[in-house]
């Protein structure tokens, strides 16, 4: 039988299949952009190897990282922003000043798609060339129909331009534009009565976000967002509890929310409400690093309750300017105490369930083939030491992406 260049075979690998490290060495094989075997390398049999290119033996092999949570498509840069922090001035006194936010909001305007696109690609490329197979981008820097459409097609567009599945989210929701500073009701009717049904129509966003925060959205109109998203038909999501508790957890919960995210003031009944829904809590901790939080998200509530636990980068130019997922391993577990295999967990298998995607963050017989090889001895180690350059091959839909 000739070799068949779609069949390809990892032998005596240590994999973490996404929920924990598997205790023998084992074998994985590939064929037609889905894992078709996986095994102990000693329970492998000649039907198996036949006619497959061995791609290695040796190392640590997990799923295609799966940051759940970025906004990596806006215009412009905070660098000034970041400096006015460092003097004092905090995240929420800048935002009220007609800062944060509402600047990247002017620029990201200002810029059109294939400026968006040039400015986010080497973003994107970063958190590819760092193991991620799937990124999630969110709009909300546009808050006009125009724009917010503007962000999402450039969000589709990214990911027909790298080999990386981008899961797109309608965040209109994010902030308040000054044209409505006075109505912020009025600007709820646009996101649920425009922004939602057109994003729906030309099929742009795959789930809708919002934030609810004092400087943000209140629950109630939080919650107006949720009704018009699911009579729409799309999936919800909520940045909850990240500077305050207003209960947006417990609400996105009751509207089957796929993740709350954030969550650094969550209360046990906002953990318990996660835990009924099955709503997974997506911990950012680069954005509690930038924003020198020092309220920890309820993780012992959360292993109490049950609850699975995404980490993603949030990538954005305020509150968390950080394009390496491998790095958010790490803040995971140093500064939210995560066990490495929770961390992992949370970038491959929970990320996966956060966007609602039951195909790939996970190694198991059927599943999509999107997978990274490391050259490391053990997976603690991708969490351990912050350091770039130990991808030795990704693999996306079965198709090596990168090697070397
Ligand atoms: N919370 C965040 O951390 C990001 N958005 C949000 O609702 C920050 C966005 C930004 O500062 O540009
Ligand atoms: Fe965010």
């Amino acid at each position: 039988m000739p070799p068949n260049p779609t069949r390809r075979l990892w032998r005596n690998i240590t994999v973490f299949d996404g929920e924990r490290e598997l205790p023998e060495p084992m074998a994985v094989l590939v064929e037609d952009g889905r894992i078709a075997r996986l095994c102990p390398d000693a329970a492998l049999d000649e039907s198996d190897t036949r006619g497959a290119t061995e791609m290695g033996r040796g190392g640590v092999m997990t799923p295609g990282l799966v940051d759940c949570h970025t906004h990596l498509v806006f215009g412009g840069s905070r660098a000034d922003e970041f400096t006015r922090r460092l003097e004092g001035a905090s995240y929420a006194q800048i935002a009220q000043a007609g800062g944060g936010i509402l600047s990247t909001v002017r620029a990201t305007r200002a810029a059109s798609e294939t400026e968006l696109h040039a400015a986010a690609l080497p973003r994107l490329a970063a958190l590819v060339a760092d193991g991620a197979t799937t990124v999630e981008i969110k709009s909300g820097y546009g808050l006009t129909l125009a724009d917010e459409l503007k962000m999402l097609r450039v969000a589709r567009r990214l990911g027909d331009t790298l080999p990386v599945r981008v899961c797109t989210t309608l965040l209109g929701a994010h902030a308040l534009p000054p044209e409505y500073r006075d109505d912020a009701d009025g600007y709820v009717r646009l996101v649920c009565d425009e922004m939602i049904p057109a994003a729906a129509a030309e099929g742009l966003a795959d789930t809708v976000d919002v934030f609810c925060e004092g400087i943000a959205f209140s629950p109630a109109q939080c919650e107006r967002v949720f009704e018009a998203a699911a009579r729409h038909g799309l999936a919800v999501k909520a940045h909850a509890e990240q500077l305050s508790n207003l209960g947006g957890a417990a609400l996105a919960a009751r509207h089957r929310a796929l993740s709350a995210d954030h969550l650094e003031y969550l209360d046990e009944a906002g953990v318990a409400a996660l835990a009924e829904a099955g709503t997974v809590a997506t911990l950012l901790p680069g954005a509690f690093l930038t924003l020198r939080e020092t309220q920890l998200p309820p993780v012992a509530a959360l292993r109490r309750h049950g609850v699975p636990m995404a980490i993603a980068t949030d990538a954005n130019p305020g509150s968390s300017p950080i394009f390496m997922p491998t790095l958010i391993l790490n803040l995971a577990c140093t500064l939210f105490r995560l066990t490495p295999s929770e961390a992992l967990a949370g970038m491959t298998a929970h990320g996966a369930r956060a966007l609602g995607l039951t195909d790939t963050g996970r190694i198991a017989q059927g599943l999509r083939a999107d997978l990274c090889m490391w050259d490391v001895a053990r997976p603690a180690e991708l969490a351990y030491a912050v350091q770039p350059g130990r991808l030795r091959q990704r693999v996306f839909d079965g198709e090596i992406t990168h090697e070397r």
